[in-house]
């Protein structure tokens, strides 16, 4: 028998329990889908209306426009197209004046699946943490200074298996105050007058693997301030006005054709011939099991 303190103690305990899992399940199911076009008329409409660890989902389509993550935005947010590439493609363009996405003193950004082109930059990231960039395709930026990636006084940034063409800046430019940079599996391609990858000043702790850095007319990796602490590994630089400029690549590097195939929609997959394939770093394995290929994957 329980005396009449213990079955207090025992409802008091249940109804507790009770309050966590209600509230854990509230929290759980708190994250929203913010579909655009169909219930927000826009982007920014949507990351306006953002809460905390929301998802905004754009269907595929043309939309003239992009959007700005401000602090006053909500953090944890992953904005999300359809796809950059094939059928299924959410297009943002612009018009060469203003940049696409600007994510400003944010934290936990997540930016993927979309076409980008025609802005002056791609995806414009300032005073930010925890930020990915992956699974692009940004082109045709030929706007004042347009980068593909531009990056400032920001922390733990990934810029992961994009395709990054024909810009006419620098398609991924680490500017300055960076700390722990990751620059993956991407294809840098025809800068039409400057660099592939640039970084400035004060920069720590970037890491350049396994990407596809070809066919600019500047440099293919530029370091301005020295390297640093900065690993260069299994990229394939081929092509540029100078492949490395200014820096020392480590292991796995090579300056060889990467053999696009060149069907239409279709040019920046790899020929079975090219030598990108399964030669990327050993720490990575692709999908098929198979040691990993370098550039982007889609
Ligand atoms: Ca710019
Ligand atoms: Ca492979």
């Amino acid at each position: 028998m329980f005396t009449i303190a213990q079955q207090m103690q025992r409802i008091l305990f249940s109804g507790l329990t009770s309050c966590l899992v209600v509230l854990l399940l509230f929290g759980f199911s708190f994250a929203r889908n913010l579909m655009v076009p169909q219930v927000f008329i826009s982007l920014q409409e949507a990351v306006n209306h953002a809460l905390d660890g929301d998802t905004i989902t754009v269907a595929p389509g043309v939309y003239f426009e992009g959007c700005s993550v401000f602090s006053s935005s909500a953090n944890n947010l992953y904005i999300k197209g359809a796809g950059g590439f094939g059928n299924s493609v959410s297009v943002l363009q612009g018009n060469c004046n203003s940049d696409c996405f600007i994510i400003a003193k944010s934290h936990n950004i997540e930016i993927s699946g979309f076409e980008i082109r025609k802005w002056k930059d791609g995806v414009a990231i300032y005073h930010s943490d925890t930020v990915s960039v992956h699974d692009n395709y940004i082109h045709n930026l030929h706007g004042y200074h347009s980068e593909g990636v531009f990056i400032e006084y920001s922390t733990e940034v990934t810029v992961k298996n994009n395709v990054i063409d024909n810009v006419g800046y620098i398609n991924v430019y680490i500017c300055q105050q960076n700390q722990n940079v990751l620059v993956i599996n991407n294809t840098l391609v025809n800068n039409t007058a400057y660099h592939g990858i640039q970084s400035r000043c004060g920069n720590q702790g970037i890491r350049i693997i396994n990407n596809i850095i070809a066919f600019n007319q500047g440099n293919g990796v530029h370091f301005i301030e020295g390297q640093g602490d900065a690993v260069i590994e299994y990229n394939c630089c081929y092509n540029n006005g100078i492949d490395w400029k200014d820096c020392i690549p480590g292991k796995g590097n090579f300056s060889l054709d990467p053999k696009f195939r060149l069907k239409e929609n279709n040019m920046f997959h790899l020929s079975i011939t090219s030598s990108c394939i399964d030669t990327g770093s050993p720490d990575i394995l692709d999908d098929d099991g198979s040691n990993s290929d370098i550039g982007a994957n889609f």
